[in-house]
């Protein structure tokens, strides 16, 4: 199995902060509360796009945030949420958590969406912290923080190309010039014994998959060489090119190669030979290619284009590349083989973040920390002396006051939440 990877990290849009306003009317004296609330963060949502069908994108992009929401404005205007990120992944593509390695989606059919990272939700204005007790409360909240994770982010490749062809005409030596795979590359018969894949990125940044296959000989179709384990990769290819050794290095007519192997792919499945097919005139820099080149265009009467190369100087790659990106967007997709059909599940909610913990630093101190309770702190404005009661009275309610006493905590001790330092008050 081939498996185009990539490790991203994502960070969803912050809430946008809650406001502190009041109303300032002619005719009304005191004026109530109209802190509005901020809106929500953007989302970051993967969605399949059959456009596409390797990771290339993400070796360019490996960061993504998304925007924060609008903070909260006066006359108790909600600020506006943030649109989500979306961002195109080809179907097949599967993503999970690096920390957990938790599967977070399996992204299978056209236009499926799931949201990889949560935005933060919008901190309230003051309006909303009215009371019989505080009509005028001087406490807004700050947005929520964007959720974030490192994700990894995997493909099963699905051949688009098949390199097709004799022994030793140069299909192994074609794909490591043009993407990163590393096949074994010798002069002799049978090199490859399995097919290796490599992801292509053509300098107009389409990219396709491509496999070298074993080399094929006259009777492949019955079984002899490599032959059908061979012949069942170039079935789910869409496009075949037929690399030929045009300096006819050991001594064979090209044309005659070219024939020969189109009757083995034939034979195994007629439907081969309707594939479209590009043929790969290789070894052009060496003597004999040109003259050979000239007999074998003049036998030629299939109309199947010729691209002239030399995957030892890499002459004529960009062509030939362009050429095979053109065929693969004008040919319909073959819907890519997926062994666990039908799975729909796509996000699983995330677990309640562990509320606190409490450790001590060596001077003494006790150290909070813990996913609620930095996230309280952080969706806290400190401005306000409202804000800070509030927050103490939810450190209240979360029992991190009990547990803080139950360790020795006593009036004047100094307590640590994240970069900030308090006293413990009784
Ligand atoms: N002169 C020249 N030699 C080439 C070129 N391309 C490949 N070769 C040589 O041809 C030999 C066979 O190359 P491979 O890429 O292993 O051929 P293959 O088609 O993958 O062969 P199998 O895996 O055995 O089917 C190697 O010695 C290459 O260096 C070329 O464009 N010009
Ligand atoms: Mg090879």
């Amino acid at each position: 199995m081939f498996v185009d990877q990539a490790s991203v990290y994502v960070k969803a849009g912050d809430g946008g902060n809650g406001l502190v306003a009041y109303r300032r009317e002619k005719y009304v004296p005191l004026g109530g509360p109209a802190g509005g609330d901020g809106g929500d963060g953007a989302d970051i949502i993967f969605e399949v796009d059959e456009g596409l069908n390797t990771l290339m994108d993400f070796r360019y992009n490996r960061h993504f945030k998304a925007k924060r929401g609008e903070n909260g404005m006066s006359k108790s205007q909600h600020g506006k949420n943030a649109a989500p990120l979306i961002i195109s992944v080809p179907p097949g593509t599967t993503v999970i958590d690096e920390d957990t390695e938790e599967v977070i989606a399996d992204l299978t059919s056209q236009g499926q969406q799931a949201v990889i990272v949560k935005g933060g939700r919008g901190g309230r204005g003051n309006t909303r912290f009215v009371t019989p007790r505080n009509p005028a409360p001087d406490v807004a909240e700050n947005g929520e923080p964007g959720k974030e994770r490192n994700i990894r982010v995997e493909l099963k490749l699905i051949a688009d190309v098949g390199l097709v062809g004799f022994p030793s005409v140069g299909k192994s030596t074609l794909l490591s010039v043009v993407s990163a795979a590393k096949p074994k590359i010798a002069d002799y018969h049978f090199t490859t014994l399995a097919p290796n894949l490599g992801v292509i990125d053509t300098s107009d940044h389409r990219s396709f998959v491509m496999a070298d296959l074993p080399g094929l000989i006259e009777g492949a179709s019955e079984g002899v060489g490599l032959g059908h384990q061979f012949l069942r990769h170039v079935e789910r290819t869409r496009v075949i090119v037929h690399v030929i050794d045009m300096a006819s290095m050991e001594a064979r007519d090209p044309y005659d190669d070219f024939q020969k192997i189109n009757k083995e792919l034939e034979e195994f499945d007629p439907m081969l030979l309707k594939r479209p097919q590009i043929i790969a005139a290789n070894k052009m820099d060496m003597p004999g290619a040109e003259e050979n080149l000239v007999a074998f265009k003049e036998k030629l009467t299939e109309d199947i284009p010729v691209y002239e190369i030399s995957a030892l100087t890499r002459e004529g790659l960009r062509d030939i590349l362009f050429a095979i990106a053109d065929l693969l967007d004008a040919i319909p997709k073959i819907a890519p083989e997926i062994e666990d059909t039908d799975e729909e599940v796509v996000y699983r909610y995330q677990k309640e973040d562990a509320p606190f913990d409490i450790t001590r630093d060596p001077d003494g101190a006790f150290v909070i920390y813990g996913a609620k309770v930095e996230k309280l702190f952080k969706m806290t404005n400190f401005s306000s002396d409202g804000a800070i009661r509030r927050f103490s009275r939810q450190l209240r309610g979360m029992g991190i006051d009990d547990e803080l006493r139950k360790r020795g905590a006593k009036d004047g001790d100094t307590v640590r939440l994240l970069e900030y330092e308090f006293e413990f008050v009784e």
